[in-house]
């Protein structure tokens, strides 16, 4: 398997903790990014990775990060997540502003930066942590809704720019992945946060991590362009089998 340097946003928990232990182990040579500190120190630690502080909405954070990164052969764009579960009546507009900032314009920065070095390992791979929530709309869920259908929208519209040059892209697009989203979702409110995944086995981040893993390690002619994966206890991003 071709292996080389890659980099992981968000990795201090979650999906991107995963990923990044996973790619670890797999041989690569992993950055991770992320904003609490002590946290990405801890990861970085216990997997043998490289870390420098990163806030995907922030030019100037992403500038320092990707100054740091001199080689690059994977990028998973994995920051992101999403914030209320307003009805679009009592929408938060800052809500709003944050969800696109994160998911839609930090993964713009991030490749935009870093896709002339993924151009130059002569076989680049572009990864999107996208979402069920990109193909499916759900009550109190525009604002998430709309920032993957665009972040969705980005990645395809990537893959049509690259054609031609040696730059994969695919997109892993998970349903219900017990992590500290659904904390962060509802500000901190652990109680509303279990109720998302009680009476159902969701996905670990682990088991995301690993559809990851095997995207990155086709062979360079093989380009993954869309991985759906959902619990067997998920059917659709609201219809789920609780016992
Ligand atoms: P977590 O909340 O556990 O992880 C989110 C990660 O993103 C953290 O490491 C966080 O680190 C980082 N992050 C958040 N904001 C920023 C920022 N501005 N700059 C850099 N890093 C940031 O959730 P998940 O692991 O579940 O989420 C990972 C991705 O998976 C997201 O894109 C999410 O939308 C997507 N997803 C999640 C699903 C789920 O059910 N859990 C399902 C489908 C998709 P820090 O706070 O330290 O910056
Ligand atoms: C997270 C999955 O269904 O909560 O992207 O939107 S969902």
């Amino acid at each position: 398997m071709r292996t080389g340097v890659a980099v992981v946003t968000g990795a201090t928990s979650g999906i991107g903790e995963a990923t990044a232990t996973r790619l670890a182990a797999d041989g690569f040579d992993v950055v991770i990014g992320g904003r609490r500190e002590e946290r990405l120190r801890a990861v970085a630690e216990a997997i043998g990775a490289r870390w420098h502080v990163l806030d995907v909405t922030d030019p100037a954070s992403v500038d320092r990060f990707c100054d740091a990164v001199e080689e690059c052969r994977v990028l998973v764009n994995n920051a992101g997540g999403a914030l209320g579960l307003d009805r679009i009546a009592q929408a938060d507009e800052g809500e709003w502003r944050a969800m696109f900032e994160v998911n839609v314009l930090g993964t713009l920065r991030m490749t935009k930066r870093l896709l002339p070095l993924l151009e130059a390992s002569g076989d680049g791979h572009v990864v999107n942590v996208g979402s069920i929530a990109g193909y499916e709309p759900y009550i109190g869920g525009a604002g998430y809704n709309a920032a993957k259908f665009a972040e969705r929208a980005l990645t395809k519209v990537l893959r049509l720019e690259v054609l031609g040059r040696p730059v994969r892209v695919s997109e892993i697009d998970p349903g219900l992945v017990q992590t500290e989203f659904s904390t962060v979702r509802f500000h901190g409110d652990e109680s509303r946060a279990a109720a998302v995944y009680e009476g159902l086995t969701p996905l670990s981040a682990m088991d995301v991590a690993e559809c990851i893993g095997f995207v990155v390690s086709r062979p360079p002619h093989v380009n993954i362009d869309t991985l759906v994966v959902l619990a067997r206890d998920q059917a659709g991003a609201t219809t789920v089998h609780r016992r």
